[in-house]
């Protein structure tokens, strides 16, 4: 790696991240059933149909995958709390068996001195409350607000920071409108109140946070640094609006209780009545901020039905095994921005950064030098942006471990460490050793 741990602020935290659904193992220990289990149900949804049933099996594993934490140097391990092994219907009856296991994994996490940074939302919606409606009910909020209350009732005392939602971008947009993650709906009236309901049930969490003492409450945007394909105004129009979509309207939310016009020009017709009575609860103070940051889009004028003018080129950047461009200046532009348009000094982490490669075991051991240099090259961004003033205090990478991918089932391997999905083996790749000297040093 091209940076050493003394590079950074002595405060600075350096950690890794994962999600409930994406490694736990959603059958074991009494968890409900999610919306993910029933999307990967249908053809076509996920590759070869596959499910977070057994996962990394990380319920059963979690002390050895600590320790991997633990032995790499990393400070923090975000990890998130699913709702529906806490409440298996979403509401009601609390599943004890849950609450015991994350009760166990924080002290985990404090026996080995990582500090337990909880996302309370990532994705697992309870199947009980799909029925309703999920993202495009408004009870939705306080269904969320009193799941909030409960597991922070039980290891709230031990945590370091809570975000509330991750990526609400991919909660509302990909999952209601492009349909590419449960859901899978394709409809504007269900995306436009998803996109609004997620924010709210934010502001919500926020609300019960507070009350119940809770000090270090955040949210975990994702961002993909929008430019224009050329210099055309078909082009720069297209990335204004991919930019309101994708990148302002979460931001513009829950800093500024605003949305930008580019994006109620495409919702506006389809927003629940009285949104805007919504606003001061969904801007509410926040005590840091969380940026996903993964790749860029190059935009141009499109006059595709639905596309609201947007349209995407390719551009001739290397590119991961997801097919996202390769370009950590983008990170830089990021974190700049936030700074200077946004969040002032407010304390920011990159919450997730990283790349998925199809690494392969070889004489026993996983050689993926582009994860070294792109971890190296991120880390290097954010160094820029502190250098230029953005209040950067913490750096994730996403994943500890290869997990479950969503859509793309186990093919992508974003892990530092290899998981077969046969044996569950973990096994260090040469990633994990090169970030753990740098760490070292
Ligand atoms: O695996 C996901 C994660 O759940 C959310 N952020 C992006 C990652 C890579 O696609």
């Amino acid at each position: 790696m091209k940076f050493s741990r003394s590079d950074f602020p002595a405060d600075f935290l350096f950690g890794a991240a994962t999600a409930a659904y994406q490694i736990e193992g959603h059958k074991f220990g009494g968890a409900g059933s999610t919306h993910w289990d029933t999307f990967a149900a249908a053809p076509g949804n996920v590759v070869r149909g596959e499910n977070g049933a057994l996962a990394c099996d990380h319920y059963h594993r979690w002390p050895e995958d600590l320790d991997l934490l633990k032995e790499a140097g990393f400070d923090a391990y975000r990890f998130s709390t699913s709702w529906a092994r806490v409440l298996p219907e979403g509401r009601g009856t609390v599943n004890q068996q849950g609450l015991d296991y994350y009760d166990r994994l924080v002290d985990g996490m404090l026996e080995r001195g990582l500090k337990p940074f909880q996302t309370l939302y990532h994705w697992e919606m309870p199947s009980a409350l799909a029925d309703l409606g999920g993202w495009a009910n408004r009870d939705v909020a306080s269904w969320f607000g009193d799941f909030t209350d409960i597991i922070t009732a039980r290891i709230g005392d031990r945590i370091s920071a809570i975000g509330t939602i991750n990526e609400p971008w991919c909660v509302a947009y990909l999952s209601h409108y492009l349909g590419h993650h449960a859901p899978g709906l394709r409809d504007i009236r269900a995306t436009a109140r998803a996109m609004h309901h997620v924010l709210l049930a934010h502001g919500e969490a926020m609300g019960r946070l507070r009350a119940a003492g809770m000090k270090n409450n955040g949210i975990v945007l994702n961002f993909t640094h929008a430019e224009p394909a050329d210099d055309s105004a078909g082009s720069r129009a297209a990335a204004d609006t991919f930019d309101a979509v994708f990148n302002r309207w979460f931001i513009e939310g829950v800093t500024g209780g605003t949305y930008p016009q580019a994006a109620l020009d495409l919702f506006g017709p389809h927003m629940p009545a009285g949104w805007q009575d919504d606003m001061a609860t969904i801007s509410q103070p926040m005590d840091w901020l969380g940026v996903n940051y993964y790749t860029r889009a190059l935009l141009t004028h499109s006059d595709a039905p639905g596309s609201g003018g947007v349209g995407t080129v390719e551009g001739d950047l290397p590119r991961t095994q997801m097919g996202w461009e390769i370009y950590p200046d983008g990170l830089y532009q990021t974190l700049t921005r936030m700074a200077r348009d946004y969040v002032g000094d407010l304390p920011i982490h990159v919450t997730e950064n990283g790349m998925a490669r199809p690494d392969l075991v070889e004489n026993g051991a996983v050689y993926d030098p582009e994860r070294i240099d792109f971890a190296s090259d991120h880390i290097l961004a954010t160094r820029r942006a502190i250098a230029d003033g953005a209040n950067v205090k913490g750096f994730f990478y996403w994943s500890l471990m290869d997990n479950y991918e969503w859509a793309f089932g186990y093919e992508k391997r974003f892990g530092l460490v290899h998981v077969d999905f046969d044996s569950l083996k973990r096994l260090p790749k040469a990633s994990y050793t090169a970030l753990k000297s740098a760490l070292a040093r």
